[in-house]
């Protein structure tokens, strides 16, 4: 009879320490919300889903400055006529792309009148609000640490999109999103207000744009104020004549089941429904969710110059890790939806890196791993798109 080949390499023990370390790492993920969003995460369902509801903290402790000075810097320095920037139309609530870069030269946020490009000042005087999509990457460690952190929690996708208007602009409308959204201001102010949903867990196109439940809250967010709106609950906003607003919005998409029918193997959907087809696609669901938060790591660099200026790399690991064993030597894994293999020395530079936040490649080498072994897994993990720079050459 063959031998199990996890008994005979202690696969097992390393697979279940990997998933107490990641179990770990999100239980610090979610302390470290906490401290910056308290409340936000029992409002939210993070431990008990479908119990979310809306909550609004007018003075959590953001690094509101920290964040405003990277935005910045981004808008001062990035041509945003790509897909990342968009104009809204305040007529119609329509987003339009730019056609031309936005800024040329640092922006100061409570003075957009400042922003050297002329179709930007013209579409703020028109009360357009502009929209930066997806830029949470370019607005420094802070942004990029709070999206893994609560893609870990959530084992969702997370991407940060920036709202700047001026007077009373009405943004998109009233509408809802398919996703919850974590709004966080960060320069002057903005009234909002928000109705419960229409249905539960509503979807487009099965639910109505225009759909809306009661009146809930009203209010004005200020520098530094926090809000969770969850998925369809919808909201509108206006701005104020005298100042501009400024805010990030972390779009927090959690998987439906919707998501779990499209990743469900064709054999498995052919052979219809049971609980151990259940098993097997919920497995691959949770291994499937993908986060791509950052921005490509230049490996060589980072590996080859340690010395200098070490860098600072985290793992993003929504929904975990799979494991199991191929040989008496290697293990694979599923992560982020793609396999990768790794030896037995891998697997503990895989335990030591999950066991961190964030972690120098000398922290690992000091464990006394073999550096081929390193620069295999590295290699893995960057390749599967889980490997981001925390801080260090190259993040803003
Ligand atoms: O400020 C706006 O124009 C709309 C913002 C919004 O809907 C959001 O941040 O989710």
């Amino acid at each position: 009879m063959p031998s199990d080949p996890r008994r005979a390499t202690g696969f097992d023990l390393l697979s279940e320490e990997l998933e107490r370390t990641f179990w770990e790492a999100r239980c610090r993920a979610e302390g470290r919300v906490d401290t910056l969003l308290p409340g936000i995460l029992e409002a939210s369902g993070a431990q008990e889903p479908g119990t979310n509801r809306l909550a609004v903290r007018h003075q959590a402790p953001v690094p509101v400055a920290a964040l405003t000075r990277a935005l910045g810097s981004y808008l001062g320095r990035a041509d945003l006529s790509t897909e990342r920037g968009k104009v809204v139309d305040p007529e119609t609530g329509r987003a339009a792309q730019l056609d031309s870069p936005l800024v040329t030269a640092p922006l100061h946020l409570s003075r957009p009148s400042r922003l050297a490009n002329h179709h930007a000042r013209a579409a703020l005087a028109d009360g357009q609000t502009i929209v930066l999509n997806d830029c949470h990457d370019s607005l420094g460690p802070w942004a990029v640490r709070l999206c893994v952190d609560l893609a870990t929690i959530y084992s969702a996708f997370v991407q940060g999109n920036v709202y700047i208007s001026k007077g009373d602009s009405p943004g998109f409308g009233s509408h809802w999103d398919d996703h919850d959204v974590l709004v966080l201001q960060l320069d002057g102010r903005k009234y909002w207000e928000v109705y419960g949903p229409a249905e539960f867990s509503p979807l487009r196109p099965e639910t109505l744009g225009s759909a809306s439940g009661d009146f809930v809250w009203s209010g004005v967010l200020e520098p530094g104020a926090a809000m969770y709106i969850p998925r369809g609950w919808p909201h509108r906003v206006s701005g104020f004549s005298d100042v501009g607003s400024t805010h990030l919005t972390l779009s927090i998409r959690r998987p439906t089941a919707i998501d779990l029918l499209d990743l469900m193997p064709a054999e498995v959907c052919g052979a219809g429904p049971t609980s151990d087809d259940w098993t097997q696609a919920m497995t691959i669901w949770r291994s499937s969710l993908t986060i791509s938060l950052q921005r490509p790591v230049d490996l060589n660099r980072h590996l080859v110059d340690t010395s200098a200026s070490p860098s600072t790399f985290g793992l993003s690991l929504p929904g975990g890790l799979i494991a199991e064993a191929t040989s008496e030597a290697r293990m694979r894994f599923r992560v982020n939806g793609a396999w990768f293999e790794a030896s037995e020395a891998g697997v503990q530079i895989l335990e030591e890196m999950v066991r961190r936040d964030s972690f120098t490649l000398d922290d690992i080498r000091q464990t006394g791993c073999p550096d081929n072994a390193l620069v295999d897994v590295v290699d893995s993990l960057d390749r599967v798109g889980v490997f981001y720079v925390a801080t260090g050459a190259g993040v803003g």
